[in-house]
């Protein structure tokens, strides 16, 4: 889906300090390679606390509200953004439900994780709430818009 700006639909991930420190990185980054979405954003970055509380803005009043934060801050972070025809809720159903123990087998979840507050990654929650956060961590200058010479072979249509 194209939006008004002319734009294929796009998401923003997050390989949180766990998943760095596990050597998962190169694991996760290629269960969105394979299912065919396209890399528009990469960065490994140490997240500020002005940055990391900006993100997880809307969890302020949460009672893990200051965890999170210092669990966000306490590593490096790989930062990314995904590009392709649904890839907003595909990409949350490939991390799985929120708590480890009850993501299914199969995401990335529920195959690396067991606590809620080490569930190795982020994905943006709905079309707007990504295109937030994709202007919180990256500049323009920073995406690469790009066509995959595989794109015919993984869309029938490319919208
Ligand atoms: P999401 O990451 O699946 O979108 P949210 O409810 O948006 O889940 O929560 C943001 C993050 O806050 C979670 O990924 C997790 O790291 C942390 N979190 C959520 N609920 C809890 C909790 O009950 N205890 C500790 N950490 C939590
Ligand atoms: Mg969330």
């Amino acid at each position: 889906m194209i939006d008004e700006e002319g734009l294929k639909e796009r998401t923003f991930i997050a390989i949180k300090p766990d998943g760095v420190q596990r050597g998962l990185v190169g694991q996760i980054v290629s269960r969105f390679e394979t299912k065919g979405f396209t890399l528009v954003g990469l960065k490994i970055m140490t997240v500020t606390k002005e940055l990391a509380e900006k993100h997880y803005d809307v969890h302020k009043d949460k009672p893990f509200f200051r965890s999170l934060i210092e669990f966000i801050t306490s590593g490096p972070v790989v930062a990314m953004v995904w590009e392709g025809e649904g890839v907003v809720a595909s990409a949350r159903k490939i991390i799985g439900a929120t708590n480890p123990l009850t993501a299914e087998p199969g995401t990335i979840r529920g195959d690396y994780g067991i606590s809620v507050g080490r569930n190795l990654i982020h994905g943006s929650d709905g079309i707007e709430t990504a295109k937030k956060e994709i202007s919180l961590w990256f500049t323009e200058e920073d995406l690469v818009s790009w066509k995959p010479c595989l794109t015919t072979w993984i869309v029938e249509k490319d919208s």
